[in-house]
């Protein structure tokens, strides 16, 4: 048979896939959101990188990404099989205000998400939970390692995030698969934990 109707594990569902499930995968500007979903997806991500106007540039450069000249202007799209009977849709949202309308059509159906957020920013995440919160989705936060930033610890950043006790906080790199898939873990847990 031609290679052309070869089954390819990596683009088709298996058979074995029972649940479909989808994530959200939020954050402010420049916390790593395109890139972790790049680091999971099976299939080639979904991306809507722009290059930023001068305006947003000069907005939206934060202290944490100089060099950053491109945004998500609606969405990263990505997949991951997470086990033989899960598999998960992930779509990534740029946290920025304007974004709104994108938010009201990413939410629907959603089941958790999950909060990346830099530990030099922690000021940041606060309106991107906000939204979170508005639209009732269950969350965990993911805090993702950048070189040289410091080494709070959970439980310190816990505290300045003012979170529930029940809400997972997990390091995470997300250049890195293990790290990144074990975040989402974290978050599919706690979503079957609430089920409970
Ligand atoms: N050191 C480090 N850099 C990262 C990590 N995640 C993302 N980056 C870098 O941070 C920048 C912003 O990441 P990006 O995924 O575009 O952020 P987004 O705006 O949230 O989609 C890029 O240059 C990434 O290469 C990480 O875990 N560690
Ligand atoms: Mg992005």
């Amino acid at each position: 048979m031609g290679s052309r109707l070869a089954w390819d594990d990596s683009v088709y569902l298996r058979n074995s896939v029972q649940v479909a499930a989808k994530i959200l995968v939020v954050g402010h500007f420049a916390v790593g959101k395109t890139t972790f979903i790049g680091t999971l997806s099976e299939i080639p991500p979904l991306r809507t990188e722009e290059e930023m106007t001068q305006v947003g540039a000069g907005i939206e450069a934060p202290k944490g990404a100089p060099g950053k000249t491109t945004t998500t202007s609606a969405m990263d799209f990505g997949r991951l099989t997470l086990s033989e009977r899960l598999v998960l849709y992930l779509f990534g949202t740029p946290g920025r205000r304007c974004f709104v309308q994108v938010w009201e059509d990413m939410t629907r159906g959603a089941l958790g998400a999950l909060v990346l957020v830099d530990p030099q920013r922690l000021d940041e995440p606060i309106p991107v939970m906000d939204l979170v919160g508005h639209y009732g989705i269950p969350y965990a936060i993911a805090v993702n390692h950048f070189d040289g930033t410091p080494a709070h610890s959970l439980d310190e950043i816990r505290e300045a995030l003012d979170l529930l006790p029940e809400t997972p906080v997990v390091r995470c790199d997300a250049r890195d698969h293990r790290s990144s898939a074990d975040s989402l873990i974290a978050l599919v847990r706690y979503l079957q934990s609430r089920l409970q």
